[in-house]
């Protein structure tokens, strides 16, 4: 029914929703995913538009044209995995740019932090074009490390994370930045993700959640899922009764000159 590139995209929703879930990372509706398909909008072009254009709050003049899959609001991982355009729907942008319809397969409305979805993808049109994909999701042991106020200084968790094995270096070579608590779904935090971005392709959101984005969903999964297992050493570690001890800056300068980082 579609072409390759798209079904590929739907298997990759499929198979990242499912691990969200079996991670524990996706309680209830948590989480929500988002993917530039602008390279499939031959499959959608001719698609009368479902109900009305929304308000996006404000302007994306990069995203004239775009179309976007995006995870519904209040729909769960578990269920998108399993049936992704039961869960899921296409939208494109309107030609005013503020505003969006929804174009397939169902008229699902999209998730509650689109503001920061459309505003990251509007960035890296610009910044990063061959980045298609924008995740967000609930990883426990990371968003625990947040309710820690020192680990929330610039870079103090990329050093820590880092530390505990020598593939989140080398795997998540930006490291990871972080936005104070902000309201959920809002454009304050929007606004607040795109100046992270800047530096990183992941960021942590105090006490919520993490945003990763990549070249594809497999991607960004990947980085969150090094640092999500650096997150769960170091806590496996203060169970046991110490703080570890980490790679040392010699290692880790060492590594970063070996895989020219
Ligand atoms: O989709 O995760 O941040 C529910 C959320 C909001
Ligand atoms: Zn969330």
């Amino acid at each position: 029914m579609y072409n390759d590139i798209f079904n590929d995209i739907l298997e990759q929703v499929s198979e990242i929703s499912g691990h969200l879930w079996n991670y524990g990372w996706a309680e209830r509706n948590g989480g929500n995913i988002s993917y530039n398909i602008t390279g499939c909008a031959s499959l959608f072009c001719e698609r009368p538009a479902l109900g009305t254009p929304r308000p996006i709050g404000f302007k994306v003049p990069e995203l004239a044209g775009a179309y976007f899959l995006v995870t519904g609001t209040g729909k769960r991982m578990r269920y998108v995995s399993k049936s992704p355009l039961d869960n899921a729907a296409v939208i494109r942008i309107c030609p005013d740019l503020e505003h969006y319809e929804i174009v397939a397969e169902k008229e699902i409305f999209p998730s509650s932090e689109l503001p920061s979805h459309l505003a990251i993808h509007n960035f890296l049109q610009v910044d990063r074009p061959s980045y298609k994909a924008v995740l967000h999701t609930h990883p426990i042991e990371l968003i625990a490390m947040t309710h820690n106020r020192a680990f929330l200084e610039k870079d103090v968790l990329t050093k820590i994370l880092w530390s505990m094995i020598p593939e989140t270096r080398a795997f998540c070579p930006k490291g990871l930045g972080v936005v104070r608590y902000v309201l959920p779904g809002s454009v304050a935090l929007a606004e607040a993700t795109l100046e992270q971005l800047k530096e990183y392709d992941v960021v942590l959101w105090e006490k919520h959640g993490v945003v990763a984005v990549g070249e594809d969903l497999v991607e960004a999964f990947d980085m969150l899922d090094t640092l999500s297992k650096s997150a769960k050493i170091y806590e496996s570690a203060c169970s046991m009764g110490f703080v570890p001890e980490g790679m040392s800056d010699a290692q880790m300068n060492e590594l970063k000159e070996a895989f020219n980082l």
